[in-house]
């Protein structure tokens, strides 16, 4: 594991979930919690995001397990699964999933009570486990979008606790429309897994077919760096590409009750409580 010099600090602030927060996750299936994390606590989580794209990178260049999926170019390296770019042979990296052992900032970023407090409540336990864990390098310039989908999807042959699978964005730069936020649909969560589009490729019917939810009821969910949006694992998501000279990185972090294996590595991570 690379050297993390900086962390970021514990906070010890109960951050019990609001009664407007869990109206808002049972109503809308999403809720923000804006600049939870400091600007030097955000800088430190950008460094190590930096370090991440490199490990990857390097990693992802020279191992011999890579492939396509609908024309897009993946490999299996470091201990993730490494999504590049779309533009075509772009080398530059796109997802790392998982990728919190890759930096120990993010392993400690896990166990921080911001955000397992608000995830304990929301799973509906007293301690709670990470699923799974993904870092989003939206490039300027070249960030591609994410088309609608689900999350609960691509989990339901997983496990059988998909209702329990609350994902929390943390986000790393400024984000706006220009940017390409995250999207949300509002209310969208409230039917379970929704059908996914046909003919449309491999990973098609892992995209949701929009005659089965509302477009007008999008919410680019503009945030300051260091904000946290809490969504559903049924929760329609999706973002526009990155058509600005600024970043739009960001971290999704998935948690479910404790004791159970992580979704991509046969482990279990607990979230760690301090005294
Ligand atoms: O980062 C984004 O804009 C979308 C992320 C997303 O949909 C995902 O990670 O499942």
């Amino acid at each position: 594991m690379p050297d993390a010099r900086t962390s970021i600090q514990r906070s010890h602030e109960p951050a019990p979930l609001t009664p407007e927060e869990r109206r808002a996750w049972a109503e809308d299936g999403f809720f923000i919690r804006r600049s939870v994390f400091a600007p030097d606590e955000v800088e430190t989580l950008r460094r190590a995001a930096e370090r991440v794209g490199a490990h990857a990178s390097e990693a992802a260049h020279v191992c011999d397990d890579t492939y396509r999926i609908d024309g897009n170019r993946y490999a299996e390296a470091a201990g993730s699964t490494v999504q590049f770019e779309h533009r075509f042979d772009s080398k530059t990296i796109r997802v790392v999933e998982p990728f919190h052992h890759l930096d120990a900032c993010f392993d400690r970023l896990i166990d921080d009570l911001r955000i397992v407090e608000p995830m304990c409540g929301l799973v509906g336990c007293e301690r709670v486990a990470l699923f799974t864990d993904k870092i989003n390098l939206k490039r300027p310039l070249e960030g591609s979008g994410f088309r609608w989908h689900q999350d609960s999807p691509y989990w339901n042959h997983f496990c059988d606790h998909v209702d329990r699978l609350p994902n929390v964005m943390v986000a790393l730069d400024d984000a706006s429309e220009r940017n390409g936020c995250f999207r949300v649909i509002r209310a969208s969560h409230t039917r379970g897994s929704l059908p996914g589009l046909e003919g449309q490729g491999e990973l098609g019917p892992l995209f949701t077919d929009p005659a089965h939810f509302d477009l007008d009821a999008q919410v680019p969910l503009a945030m300051p760096a260091g904000s946290l949006a809490f969504f559903s694992p049924h929760t329609v998501h999706g973002s526009e590409p990155n058509t600005s000279n600024l970043p739009r990185r960001a971290v999704v972090l998935t948690y479910q009750p404790a004791g159970h294996r992580m979704f991509k590595v046969d482990e279990v991570r607990d979230a760690r409580v301090s005294a």
